[in-house]
């Protein structure tokens, strides 16, 4: 496969300093060599910037770095479109408000593509949060709900030039949702599957349904890989911790059948915050995740002693 790769160094959208620093660690740990290792070829665009900041004033005053996010999601959205174009774009974050853009700009190229956009969304969050529903103000909260076209957005974030239909899209891992996002998500029919779900069923007949979905459909896949997805014990290096996430191989599998099913068409991995990291653990982590997802197999694992 082709790869581009482009960072999108965003930190305002967290409440926590340090996401900018993501695309850095994902590096150093050495994620161009990991997809070159499998035979891929990588196109490193290298980081990208945001549009000029302009300032914007919004009734809700909870809200945090909104002209910042604004600019970042009007940039990512161009970026991610052209970073679509015939290739597999994985883009480093930055906190999980880059997926604004990052959707925008995928769902643009599904539309002209003329495929159905499906999004599997790895998250202990929903992020499904309008500009008026979000109590803390971190802009890290409403990815979703801008790139699925909820009302509120208008003349904030920059118009989309295709929404993203709420009935493609999947939530895996859930474990904290707003009670404002809840009646939302209930409303749109976002599939949602919390670890709850995970926990009596399994977690591979859930992603084995949602992909069968989009096969039949010959859907695009967008896949967002939060940090937080993952179980804090052995991903530390996050600003938003929730106890019970995914467990290691739980991560593995869910990557590796997104692997087999030859689905996947575009990727985030976001919300690493190296100052939180332990000798860079959660990103050599990240690393290793985003190698079973592109082919990597559970043979091919080196033995290491001590
Ligand atoms: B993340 C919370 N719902 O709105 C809020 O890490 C958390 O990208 C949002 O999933 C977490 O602040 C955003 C409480
Ligand atoms: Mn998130
Ligand atoms: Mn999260
Ligand atoms: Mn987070």
């Amino acid at each position: 496969m082709h790869c581009r790769i482009l960072g999108a160094p965003v930190q305002d959208g967290a409440g926590r300093k340090g996401c900018e620093m993501g695309p850095s660690a994902l590096r150093v740990a050495g994620l161009v060599e990991a997809l070159t290792d499998l035979g891929h070829t990588v196109d490193d665009l290298g980081t990208a910037a945001p549009a000029p900041v302009a300032p914007i004033s919004h009734p809700n005053t909870a809200l945090k770095a909104l002209p910042e996010i604004a600019a970042w999601t009007a940039a990512l959205a161009e970026a991610s479109y052209r970073a679509s174009d015939n290739a597999m774009p994985i883009f480093l974050g930055g906190d999980h408000a880059i997926s604004a853009g990052t959707l925008a700009g995928i769902a643009r190229r599904a539309a002209e593509n003329r495929r159905p956009l499906f999004v599997l969304w790895l998250d202990a969050h929903t992020d499904f949060h309008t500009l008026d529903s979000t109590t803390s103000g971190n802009l890290h909260g409403v990815p979703l709900a801008y790139a699925t076209g909820r009302p509120g957005f208008e003349g904030y974030f920059p118009p989309l030039a295709a929404a993203i239909d709420p009935a493609r899209v999947c939530a895996l891992g859930i474990r904290s949702v707003d009670p404002a996002e809840r009646i939302a998500l209930n409303e749109a029919g976002v599939t949602l599957y919390d670890m709850r779900a995970i926990d009596e069923h399994g977690i591979s007949p859930l992603l084995r349904a949602f992909l069968e979905r989009v096969a039949e459909a010959e859907g695009m896949l967008h896949v967002s890989l939060d940090v937080d997805f993952l179980d804090p014990s052995i991903a530390p290096a996050v600003g938003t911790t929730v106890p019970g996430g995914a467990t290691l191989r739980e991560a593995h599998l869910v990557m590796e059948m997104l692997s087999d099913s030859g689905l996947v068409t575009s990727l985030d991995l976001v919300e690493l915050n190296p100052f939180l990291d332990e000798r860079g653990r959660t990103a050599t982590l990240m690393v290793d995740l985003t190698a079973s997802l592109m082919g990597r197999r559970i043979m091919d694992r080196p033995t290491r002693s001590y």
